[in-house]
């Protein structure tokens, strides 16, 4: 009895055996293939470029576009998003879009205090739309989600330029398409000039320049639109294009140059510095001039950000700027497919022997007007990646009221676990602190119009909100990794009139629904 009992275990084991043997080699070996795979992301994923580029071809430098004056004085530009081909180091036929051009845009001019008027002709063959990045106008005329322009349509907004000078941009800004058309080449500078300007270098194209950085990927002659695995942050290249330039050197012949600096790209964060190590000046940020210059070695910067730097190399020196890791705080893993272990060189500066001179910098270049005492605090949580405040964007719910005129702490969080930046729309903003960054830090100088928020960072923001009420019609704010912002992690808000605060409903264009307006 008892051998026989054996015999029938044994026999139970082995057939347990083979009915588990396939399940637990197919298992096995997904393991292998998932570890595998993961392990060559890993390895594979952390970018290095430094010492690689060739730096042969002369930078590109946009046209620069003043318009034209109308009877009554207004500034009149002409726009047409349009699509091309481009050489972008992969042969002639790269597949592009641009602005007035097969690739990227010009660089819009105005002066404060001017009326502009802006015809943006879409040529694209869908919709598509232009916001104007860090403008201080209408929502009206702010070219989001709800001023959508037409396959072979003109939208013309026009507004009075009301703030300091600065370094703007424009980009298109449809919702759920922001990442793809950017990424395409629609995107370029509006530089707001002011009378009275400190004697910076402001020679465009010579010794005040234009500095547009986005990364792109490359599918062979085209340009590579998926997002890479395991990356939460959506598109990261490999190669670099400054001003929809591959290689891109530029000759130095002035005792100082100001580079302006956009990051353009869809996802990546940057961590700006010379190879030699030369420091430079610190002179603008987002919203324009920082009161005095800061004498720095590296500037970080994420999507949608700008920092106007001035350098003074030594004659018949070569600098290559160049991206090192950037702090994006988050945990190992996260760093790696986000781009924090990424080592990129952008910019060759080949400096002549002989420099013309160039004037001293000021040590103030502009005074900041006071912000005051917020009338309120208000608290944003970044919930997800597609979600704010645990809600994701709804172009017919209105999100936040805010009074015109007046300035309101924003206390920004972000819960989310990844990486995020912020930006808000029609407003220079100051940031009171980011959670573990020294209030010095150059990424918070001057007024801003985008934060970095690391996991777990609270920012506060102290925010001057616009003068231009319009309870029907609001602004975005929202995350600028394009591809975050595209799946639903934007907010708006609308700028009413003190009176009309309790008035205004929580959604667009119906009656129902009291907002408090928080
Ligand atoms: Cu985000």
């Amino acid at each position: 009895m008892c051998r026989r009992r054996g015999i029938t275990r044994i026999v139970t084991v082995r057939v347990l055996v083979r009915l588990l043997a396939v399940p637990l080699v197919l298992f096995a070996a997904f393991v292998a293939v998932i570890g595998g795979l993961a392990v060559h992301a890993w390895t594979t994923r952390a970018v290095d470029t430094t010492g690689r580029v060739a730096f042969d071809t002369p930078l590109r430098i946009p046209p620069v576009e003043t318009g034209t004056v109308d009877a009554d004085g207004t500034r009149v530009f002409d726009l047409t998003m349009q699509r091309g081909t481009s050489d972008l180091g992969h042969g002639p036929g790269t597949r592009t879009w641009g602005v007035n051009g097969d690739h990227l845009g010009p660089t819009l001019r105005a002066e404060r205090g001017e009326k502009v008027r802006v015809n943006v002709t879409n040529a694209l063959g869908e919709t598509s739309s232009m916001h104007w990045h860090g403008m201080r106008l209408p929502a009206a005329m702010d070219g989001g989600p709800h001023q959508p322009i037409e396959p072979d349509t003109t939208w013309s907004p026009y507004w009075t330029v009301d703030q300091p000078a600065a370094t703007l941009w424009y980009h298109p800004h449809l919702h759920g398409s922001t990442a793809a058309h950017v990424y395409r080449g629609v995107a370029g500078m509006f530089l707001v000039d002011e009378p009275g300007a400190p004697p910076l270098p402001h020679d465009y194209g010579v010794d005040d320049v234009p500095v547009i950085v986005q990364d792109k990927r490359f599918d062979g002659d085209q340009f590579a639109e998926d997002d890479a695995m395991f990356s939460d942050v959506g598109l990261l290249g490999d190669e670099i294009l400054v001003n929809g330039t591959p290689r891109p050197f530029l000759e130095v012949g002035t005792e100082a140059v100001r580079l302006r600096v956009l990051n353009a790209s869809n996802a990546r964060v940057y961590d700006f510095s010379f190879d030699t190590g030369m420091p430079f000046l610190l002179v603008g940020s987002d919203g324009g001039l920082l009161e005095q210059p800061r004498p720095i070695r590296s500037i970080q910067l994420s999507p949608g950000e700008r920092a106007e730097i001035v350098v003074r190399p030594e004659p018949g020196s070569r600098h290559v700027l160049r991206s090192t890791p950037p702090d994006l705080r988050s945990d190992f893993w996260q760093d790696r497919f986000s781009g924090g272990d990424d080592r990129i060189d952008v910019l060759e500066l080949r400096v002549a022997a002989d420099l013309a001179p160039s004037p001293a910098i000021p040590e103030q270049l502009t005074t900041l007007p006071e912000l005051g005492d917020p009338t309120g605090t208000r608290e944003v949580e970044l919930t997800s990646s597609s979600t704010i405040d645990g809600r994701e964007m709804d172009m017919s719910r209105i999100d936040q009221v805010v009074v015109a005129g007046s300035t309101e702490l924003w206390e920004v969080r972000n819960a989310s676990g990844t990486i995020h930046n912020f930006h808000i729309h029609d407003t220079q903003f100051e940031i009171v602190d980011v959670t573990g960054m020294h209030p010095d830090h150059p990424s918070l100088a001057g007024r801003k119009d985008t934060v970095f928020l690391p996991p777990g960072a609270t920012a506060r923001l102290l925010v001057p909100f616009g003068r231009h009420p319009d309870p029907q019609m609001p602004y975005m704010y929202h995350c600028h990794l394009l591809k975050h912002e595209d799946n639903g992690m934007m907010g708006q808000f609308v700028v009413v009139g003190a009176e009309h605060i309790d008035e205004v409903t929580g959604t667009v264009g119906t009656d129902h629904h009291a907002h408090s307006g928080g």
